[in-house]
This record gives structure tokens, sequence and C-alpha cells, in this order.
């Protein structure tokens, strides 16, 4: 690893292709005279940012030890299960939940004073294909009798219902802040046609939120979350899903921004309207999955490993954190907590990602630590930034 990041030599057109709209590549090119010290001792992000928002990262529980933990209770004041919340891990079986998982999260959670998000109540992926099995075991989709359909929706429904409150009920003092349903909109607009929309319309959506806020009271807060929640077509259908719901008056208190991002895209302006359209709304913002991928899409060709990632891309993407925490402080009234979606550049699901699309070898570097443990000139940008 450098220690010192000095002015880099920039390929103008390389550079250019990765920085955000309106973002010169001469603003790019400023020194950064900043060391790379160790990020086990490094100034508080969390502190930096106690006045605004909490600062989250996500986690899998063997990462709750070592130097993960020393990086979690330094830098981050609130917590969230990569995985070990979801469907599949939390009910794989009808009526047999598993928590040893989520709660050593829990656990670690509280003994370090961390908030804890829960990460995710209903999703269309990583959930067991049981919930999706009518009586006799066949697919539900499928079944094109009325009456049986309509059944089959019930069956659903309660099992959304079991689901929810078992979970809402053991975790409520807990956790404040729930994603109660994940990714229920489409790509390409409306709804998403998951087993879940397929057999019960939009009905899951309202009977998780109920059921969750029935459970957990109300000091509870239940987001909806997604991804490219700043570009169209999708930022509309979920305005209109989410309004559409309060009208009914389906006890959503916010949304969150999943927020995995790239250097480039999108821009600060599409997050900014993002962020405001919802608060029209009266509702909360979080930023729930922040990572800000090298790559655009798709992620090739990749970096194979991280020491061939050039300084000034890692300059860029300084300027690309700045950028953004300064837009999330000025609208620290409309967001109450960012969560990164790892916490070193040693753990990514984006390393999956670009390895996919570049024949297995590949390294992304999406955070503001990295891999071993030092600072980033991301790091700096958002720590220092008047
Ligand atoms: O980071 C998670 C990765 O370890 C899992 O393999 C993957 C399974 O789909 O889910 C990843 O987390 C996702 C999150 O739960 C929802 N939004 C997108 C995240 C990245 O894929």
């Amino acid at each position: 690893m450098l220690n010192v990041l000095r002015k880099p030599i920039i390929s103008g057109l390389a550079l250019a292709l990765l920085l955000p709209v309106g973002m010169s590549t001469a603003s790019a090119a400023t020194t950064t005279e900043k060391p790379s010290i160790s990020a086990l001792t490094a100034p508080q992000l969390d502190q930096r940012y106690k006045d605004s928002f909490t600062i989250g990262a996500a986690v899998e529980p063997s990462q709750l030890e070592g130097k993960d933990a020393i990086m979690l209770k330094r830098h981050y004041n609130s917590i969230v299960a990569e995985n070990v919340m979801k469907p599949i891990n939390i009910q794989p079986e009808e009526g047999k939940f598993n928590f040893k998982e989520a709660d050593k999260i829990v656990k670690f959670a509280k003994e370090n004073n961390m908030d804890i998000r829960f990460h995710a109540l209903i999703w269309h992926s990583q959930v067991p294909d049981w919930f999706f099995l009518d009586e006799e075991g066949n697919e539900m989709v499928n079944e094109t009798d009325p009456g049986r359909r309509e059944e089959n929706k019930k069956l659903l429904l309660e099992r959304v219902e079991k689901h929810v409150e078992t979970i809402v009920e053991r975790y409520k003092d807990d956790v404040k802040s729930w994603d109660v349903v994940n990714e229920v909109i489409d790509d390409g607009g409306g709804l998403r046609n998951s087993a879940w929309y397929q057999i019960t319309g939009t009905d899951f959506i309202k009977v998780a939120f109920k059921t969750a806020k029935k459970h957990g009271g109300e000091d509870v807060k239940l987001y909806i979350n997604d991804y490219n929640t700043e570009v169209e077509p999708k930022r509309t259908d979920l305005y209109n899903l989410v309004k559409d719901l309060l009208d009914q008056g389906v006890p959503i208190d916010g949304v969150g921004h999943q927020s995995h991002i790239q250097l480039g895209w999108p821009t600060l302006q599409q997050t900014e309207d993002s962020i405001n359209l919802f608060a029209s709304l009266g509702l909360d913002n979080q930023i729930t999955e922040l990572d800000v991928s090298l790559y655009g899409w798709p992620p090739k060709p990749a970096y194979a490993t991280y020491s061939d990632i050039p300084a000034d891309v890692f300059e860029a993407q300084a300027e690309r954190y700045d950028a953004l925490f300064k837009l999330y402080e000025r609208l620290d009234d409309k967001i109450s907590n960012v969560t990164l979606w790892g916490i070193t550049d040693n753990h990514t699901w984006l390393d999956d990602r670009a390895k996919q699309y570049n024949d297995g070898v590949g390294k992304d570097a999406p955070f503001v630590f990295d891999p071993d443990y030092k600072v980033k000139p991301a790091y700096w940008a958002i720590i220092d930034h008047k």
C-alpha cells in the first residue's frame, strides 16, 4: 500500500469516464497529502456525523471479533446483518425459526450501544420455497383455479403474518429500523413480478407492514427498501406505490435507499431529488447499503488485485465520497442513518460481482477503509471535508 498519496498523473479520458457528471477531472486531481494511517485508531467516523445521522455497517457474525470488531466499535454506531436475518436463514422450514446467528449480531450491538437495522423481513431472494407451496406441496404460482388461488393467497398471507410477528416480537426492544419489504419494484417499472406479488398482489406488503407495527408498537420505524431509487422509472414507481399505501393507512415510516452506486452514477442531483421526493411524503430516508464501486455496468474490465488499482481511481472515489457526504449532511433533517454494506474493502459482495463478469478474476474497493485496515483517501474526504 502507498503510505502517502501524492498528486496522481491522470489519464484524462480514463478518469473522465469514471467521474460523476459535473465533476471535473481538474478537481479530482487535487493533492490529498493524507497519510494512510491505521483505521483501528483513526478518528471515529460515527462521531464525525453524530449530529446528523448514525453510521452503520453490514456484517456477518464472523466479523464480530478481531480487527473487524475493533472497527465496528470505533467507527460505526449502527449495524445490520448482511445475510443472517433474511427469511432463508431465520425460518428455513415452516415454523422452525433459527435465531442463533441473528442473536449474535443483536448481542454485539447491545453490548456496544449500537443501533440495529433489521434486513429484511420479506424479500423475493434468499427466501425458502416452502412459503410458496400449497397444502399439497404444489407451487402456488401455477394454480389456475380461482377458488384455490384465493385459499393460497390466504395461506401465504398467514405465513407472512406469522413470520413477521415472531421476529418482531423477539427483537422489538432491540431493533429500531426494519426493512419490512425489500426490492418490490421491478427494474423496468411497476411491481416486481415475484411469487409474493403473483399470489397476493400488493397484500403481502400491506400485511407485513401492519403486522410489524401491530407487534412492534409506535416506536419501531418501518422502511420499504430498494436499489436504484434515484433513477427512473423506479423512483416514480416506488413513489406511487408508497403514496398509495400511505393513503390506505399502511404504516410506512421511511424509504431505504440501498445506494449500490458507482464513481459516476447516479448523479448527485438524482440522489438529492429522490431524498426530497420521499421526504415530501413526510417520510424518513435511510441510506441502507452504501458502496461506491470502482466499476461501471457491467463491471468490466476489473482490476485483478487491490494493488492493481491506480491512485487516481482512489482519488476519484474520494471526490465522490466527499460530494456524497456533503449532500447527506446538507439533507440531514431528512436522513437518519447512513449504512455502508461492509466494513473494509476486504469483504464486499462486489468482488463476487466483479469476478462473475471477468472470468473469476476481479477486485472491487467500495469503502473508505482498505483491506489492511488502513484509511483510504475516501476516509479523509468524509472525515475532514468542510
Ligand atoms: O451482500 C449480500 C451477499 O452476501 C449475498 O450473497 C446476496 C444474496 O442475494 O445478498 C447481498 O446483499 C444484498 C442485500 O441483501 C439486498 N440488496 C442487494 C445486496 C447486494 O446484493
